[in-house]
């Protein structure tokens, strides 16, 4: 038994490679062993619920944002998962609330470090599974918030300020579990336990919707019982529809995450796990991780490249999706220094090359993996190369290709005729992180 447990552990490491093998332990791993990429189960459906294309036309065009794991688990630095991994109990957890007094937090810091790096919204853990929130929470079951503790202050109300001075999208993260309540674990045997962190998760989606003006996303996570199952699966308690409609009664157009157990806006592509296949025509979003440690602030660094962000960026947009990248601010709010340094140099890159990136959408070339994928804005298509042989070979599309060049420099010649395409790489000189070729189209 616990041979074939620990083959299943390896096998979901190797697939899950944004996370450490110290950090992921027993019902963290269950947790993501059941969606493994995109949901295939897409939650509950409600007419009516969802946005728009017309909707949600903002987010596909914005590609990238910044994920930030905040929390009373930013002290010890061990993740997230701390609480319930190291089965520390409520009480003694609790106490990290009077420990909790960033001095050195400035939400507009943040903002301008997800604007350097050329990230157009952020998403802030408003409140983790471990129950604690970040805002004045009247809610907040035993009044754990930073408001009624030691910070006596509200955090979400100095990042949703923030980002809006900057100009980015604002973003909330909630998670409607909390491992406070023994009814979470049962909620059958301990319906009455589980009915109080339910009403605990309605009134603060409540407060959040309702006293931080307008909200562009709302993204849940953990809409689970007992990190069993499916978020869908436990839709029969938190009834995620009713749930959401009074979500969209304060906050009309609200982006919302699928992770309430309600099919959601987007779909979720979760870990540093690799993007392969054809577009995905459905709103998407891949997060993941800078610091591979953890979500949570981690001293252990364990950074992605640049190469590797980009080449995530590219396949993610090449398919038509977003993508959410996490760090995880110490306990005093400081984002590290080599975090901000390599963002910096994500932003230096979208600085060039952003114009194949946002706003655009996917095709009209579907991507080969590993080779290439393509996306298209008004009559240009932007060619992300990941491979470079002699010639690059193109199917066939209707439109006259005009003229070829390397974004980064001279014109590339090419052919074009009732086969497709095939443009000559011969000689080129490879950018350093990815080569982007654009074509002008009739
Ligand atoms: C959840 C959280 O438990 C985690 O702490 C973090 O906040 C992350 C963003 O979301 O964890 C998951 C849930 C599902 C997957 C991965 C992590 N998954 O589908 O692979």
């Amino acid at each position: 038994m616990i041979k074939i447990k620990v083959v299943l552990c390896a096998v979901m490491l190797t697939l899950l490679s944004n996370i450490t093998a110290q950090e992921l332990k027993g019902d963290e791993l269950k947790s993501m062993e059941k969606y493994g990429g995109i949901m295939g189960d897409k939650g509950v459906i409600a007419p009516g619920l969802r946005l728009s294309a017309e909707q949600m036309k903002w987010w596909r065009d914005a590609k990238f944002g910044m994920f930030i794991h905040w929390g009373l688990y930013s002290i010890e630095g061990k993740g997230e998962w701390a609480m319930f991994n190291n089965k520390i109990p409520a009480e003694e957890y609790a106490k990290l609330a009077d420990k909790f007094n960033p001095q050195h937090f400035d939400a507009n810091i943040w903002a301008a470090v997800a604007r350097n790096a050329g990230m157009k919204y952020m998403v802030l853990t408003a409140r983790h599974h471990d129950g604690f929130a970040l805002w004045n929470s009247p809610s907040a079951y035993l009044h754990f918030n930073s408001f009624e503790t030691a910070a006596h202050r509200d955090f979400v109300k100095e990042y949703t300020a923030a980002c809006r001075k900057a100009g980015l999208a604002v973003g909330i993260y909630y998670s409607p579990m909390d491992w406070r309540f023994p009814g979470y674990f049962k909620p059958l045997e301990l319906a009455e336990n589980a009915e109080r962190m339910k009403k605990q998760g309605y009134g603060q989606v409540e407060e959040l919707m309702k006293n931080y003006g307008k909200i562009d996303i709302l993204w849940y996570d953990g809409g689970w019982l007992a990190h069993k199952g499916k978020d869908a699966d436990a839709a029969w308690f938190w009834e995620p529809v009713k749930l959401n409609r009074m979500v969209r009664n304060y906050q009309p157009g609200v982006v919302i995450s699928p992770r309430s157990g309600w099919e959601g806006d987007f779909q979720c592509n979760e870990g540093g796990g690799k993007i392969h296949g054809p577009i995905i025509d459905t709103p998407w979003e891949k997060c993941l991780n800078l610091n591979q440690s953890s979500w949570g602030y981690n001293p252990v660094q364990n950074l992605m490249t640049l190469k590797e962000i980009i080449v995530m960026l590219v396949n993610t947009v090449d398919r038509g999706g977003n993508m959410l990248l996490n760090v995880g601010p110490d306990a005093d709010g400081i984002i590290p220094d080599t975090h901000i340094t390599r963002l910096k140099e994500v932003g230096d890159w979208l600085q060039k090359y952003g114009e194949s990136i946002y706003g655009t959408q996917p095709g009209p070339f579907q991507p080969v993996d590993d080779v290439y994928g393509s996306v298209q804005k008004d009559k240009r298509v932007y060619i992300h190369l990941l491979s470079i042989k002699d010639t690059l070979q193109l199917p066939l599309i209707e439109k006259k290709i005009l003229s070829c060049r390397q974004m980064s420099g001279s014109p590339l010649k090419f052919r074009q005729d009732k086969n497709g395409t095939i443009i000559s790489l011969d000689g080129i000189k490879p950018d350093s992180v990815v080569t982007t070729l654009v074509l002008e189209t009739e």
